[in-house]
């Protein structure tokens, strides 16, 4: 397959909407499709509206923020973090893993160290309304229900190709919400929240880690598209071996993929999912109706 030399950026939700213009921009000024991945989530890392990413995401059970990224490139490096903290750009460091240690994944203090000896700096990322929001949950003694719902998602995961016509992939997250302390989900795991093949396509997943994981989804959808399925139907293929193995499901899971062509596709188990598509020169919000 050829690959496309159009520009195109895809990330999840309607908050990847900044991420996603940010992304493409540098795409359209001939920027790597791995420094528009950085740049982009680097947007929604530091806004702290955006609640289940980097600073202002929402804590673990224990009243503390422990964030997720990572990264990969197209000649197949990766770099991953998980369970840092005081660090705001995780998307960054993941970056830094892949290209200045021989390691793919570092976590907790070690992930931190490694960060602070590469130039980031330690600052607060418990924003006061994720602090209020911890003390008022934790006062009203909640049942732990980690599913992810229509107001319990936001995870940022993103697809680029780039004018040379190489793709790279990235996902960032506090992960769900008042998680188990110490808690890892699918962004930070590569073939799980993301997968890129140069020669192929990339794939990039949210929604409920545990389920993701179980079924390596994004790693699945690389791997239907070389077995010649189409981006959607690559997608439907791997919500659907989520979907079999639960009779009542009440948590999401969605899954975007970009094909090497610039071809994408969209799926999810329930509706209220999300993606934004720059290509064109234009951007687009995508509701995704199951
Ligand atoms: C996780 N997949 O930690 C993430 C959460 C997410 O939309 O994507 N939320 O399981």
């Amino acid at each position: 397959m050829k690959n496309s030399t159009q520009p195109i950026a895809i990330a999840t939700w309607e908050h990847g909407y900044k991420a996603n213009i940010k992304a493409y921009e540098t795409l359209t000024n001939h920027g790597t499709a791995l420094d528009a991945i950085e740049l982009g989530i680097n947007e929604t890392e530091l806004d702290p509206t955006i609640r289940t990413v980097g600073y202002g995401g929402y804590t673990d059970h224990r009243g503390e923020v422990t964030l997720d990224a990572c990264i990969m490139d197209h000649l197949g490096n990766a770099g991953s973090v998980v369970y840092l903290k005081d660090i705001k750009k995780p998307i960054s460091v993941a970056r830094k893993i892949m290209e200045n240690s021989q390691h793919v994944m570092l976590a907790g203090n070690g992930a931190q160290e490694f960060a602070l000896k590469h130039g980031f700096k330690k600052e607060n990322t418990l924003h006061a309304q994720s602090k209020a929001d911890w003390t008022s949950w934790i006062q009203n003694k909640p049942k732990l229900k980690n599913l992810i719902n229509e107001d319990n998602h936001d995870t940022i995961t993103m697809l680029t190709l780039d004018s040379n016509g190489n793709l790279a992939g990235g996902s960032s997250t506090s992960g769900l919400r008042y998680k188990l302390h110490g808690r890892v989900g699918d962004s930070p795991i590569i073939g799980s929240g993301i997968f890129v093949d140069n020669s192929i396509g990339a794939a990039g997943a949210t929604g409920q880690g545990e389920e993701i994981m179980k079924t390596v989804g994004s790693f699945l959808i690389v791997e239907l598209l070389k077995q010649g399925y189409s981006p959607q139907q690559a997608c439907e293929e791997a919500i659907k071996r989520v979907k079999v193995k639960h009779g009542n499901i009440d948590f999401q899971v969605a899954y975007i993929a970009l094909r090497a062509d610039g071809k994408i596709g969209s799926a999810a188990i329930k509706n209220g999912f999300s993606y934004v598509l720059s290509c064109n020169n234009k951007t687009t919000l995508n509701k995704v109706v199951k």
